[in-house]
């Protein structure tokens, strides 16, 4: 066991995340961008121990999937709970603007339509309610020049802006990219928590108070109040936090961190995963701290699809309408180039894949996005390790595989990576490649998203009898 403060409470890429508490229930959302379903519900008691209980974005009246880039879609989320109704706040950059709500009465589901909100143009937008029952919307936007916090207030089962989006809060005057508002209340003040210094190594989490939710905003004697920005820290990049009041008054942040390996710059391959940390408050103001709650270890899994389970997502198209469990396995079909993936969540691991291609072509593979992605094709028994590294396919190796059988596998890297994957196929487990791990890590291939594991295929039906993934 390791504490929250280096082992995420959710790992994997759960970017972005944001927390409520109903009661004695917390509840946590991530940003999905092009992946579906969207949007991630999880469910603690605790604040440490999570479980997935169903997705926001389920069909394309909500999201239309198939329009988003690479790392575009669903940005940062924020989710609330008011007057007896989740609520959830989130922008699809591919949407041209706006910002889109969504409500259920459990946040298991089952989730609204969009509803549209135009006019306010940025990313990011939080959701919060004053006394009076207004609704205010806090996003981050460009709109005059550098990145700024703006805010406006609105109906929200309407879809109506209200007032005249206005400036609240331009950020510090020696960080960048202001994102990821947050504003909550607490006694006599309102707080805004924001993202500041951009998603990288320079991240950090600043905050500033106002006795009116509308500001004007007064900062600490310093912000950023948490970062680990010029440490040593093997969780690098932390920052976009969301604070929550727990049942017995103390307060807790969630944020999002990467956990680099290899030689500098260093590199992260699972995406931004998501911490937890404490809140103290001195003179009314929030001082964040390392949690020392103790972390259970990432488990594996295996899986032999009598139901198509909520850890499979795919990037760009709807899993359900290419891919059916049965007493058989998975059938996955041809769908444009996307597949059915789940989130790598360990830093070093092994998967085993039973896959029959009897007329079909399909691949088992790592993937960061489409030009950055490793793994083995198999055309009918005949199998290729192939890997596309900026855009550029390269043959690794072949060889006949009756067996069906694929593995992939995550170890120490030969070449101070993060890691090298390896790949094998057959019972005898003949190795038919091996890579550097930074060509799938973000530092090489850009982006906002990680590693997934899955199935995509190339043409006819592939039948997918076990996937089994176990942390080493
Ligand atoms: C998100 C912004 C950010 O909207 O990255 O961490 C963007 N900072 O707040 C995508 O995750």
């Amino acid at each position: 066991m390791t504490t929250a403060e280096f082992a995420p409470v959710v790992p994997g890429f759960h970017p972005d995340p944001s927390v409520c508490r109903v009661g004695d229930d917390y509840y946590l959302a991530h940003s999905t961008f092009e992946y579906v379903p969207g949007v991630p519900i999880r469910h603690s008691r605790d604040l440490v121990t999570w479980t997935l209980v169903g997705h926001v974005l389920t069909r394309d009246a909500q999201f239309p999937a198939a329009r988003s880039r690479a790392s575009g879609g669903i940005y940062a989320p924020t989710l609330r709970h008011h007057d007896g109704r989740f609520w959830l706040i989130v922008t699809d950059v591919g949407d041209g603007g706006g910002q889109r709500l969504f409500h259920a009465p459990a946040a298991e589901g089952p989730w609204s339509d969009a509803i549209v909100l135009r006019g306010l143009d940025g990313i990011d937008p939080d959701l919060a309610w004053t006394e009076d029952g207004t609704c205010l919307v806090s996003y981050c936007s460009w709109a005059d020049g550098g990145s700024a916090i703006w805010q406006a207030a609105i109906d929200p089962l309407a879809g109506l802006v209200l007032d005249e989006p206005r400036v609240i809060w331009r950020g510090s005057p020696d960080m960048g990219h202001t994102e990821g508002p947050h504003l909550y209340r607490r006694g006599d003040w309102w707080y805004l928590v924001t993202a500041e210094g951009g998603t990288e190594r320079g991240h950090g989490i600043s905050a500033v108070r106002s006795r009116d939710p509308r500001g004007p905003f007064e900062a600490p004697p310093s912000n950023p109040i948490y970062t680990h920005r010029s440490t040593e820290h093997p969780v690098q990049n932390v920052g976009h936090a969301d604070l929550v009041e727990r049942v017995d008054g103390s307060w807790a942040a969630v944020h999002l961190g990467v956990r680099t390996a290899g030689y500098t710059p260093s590199f992260h391959v699972n995406g931004r995963e998501t911490f937890l940390a404490e809140v103290d408050w001195r003179d009314d103001w929030p001082v964040i701290r390392p949690s020392d709650a103790e972390v259970p270890p990432v488990t594996g899994f295996v899986d032999r699809f009598d139901a198509l389970g909520p850890r499979w997502v795919s990037p760009g198209a709807w899993p359900e309408r290419f891919a059916r469990a049965g007493a058989d396995g998975l059938e996955v079909e041809a769908a444009e180039g996307s597949g059915v993936y789940a989130r790598v969540e360990a830093l070093s691991w092994e998967a085993r894949v039973e896959i029959e291609t009897p007329d079909a072509v399909a691949h088992v593979e790592v993937r960061l996005d489409d030009r950055h992605r490793v793994g083995v094709r198999r055309d009918g028994s005949r199998a290729t390790a192939t890997w596309t590294v900026g855009g550029v396919d390269v043959v690794l190796g072949e060889a006949d595989d009756p067996d069906g059988i694929v593995w992939i596998d995550s170890v120490p890297s030969e070449t101070a990576g993060p890691d090298d994957l390896v790949l094998a196929v057959g019972a005898d487990r003949r190795a038919l490649g091996r890579i550097d791990g930074r060509y799938l890590s973000t530092e090489v291939a850009t982006g906002f998203t990680g590693r997934v594991l899955g199935i995509r295929v190339e043409r006819g039906a592939a039948r997918v009898r076990e996937v089994r993934f176990a942390p080493r």
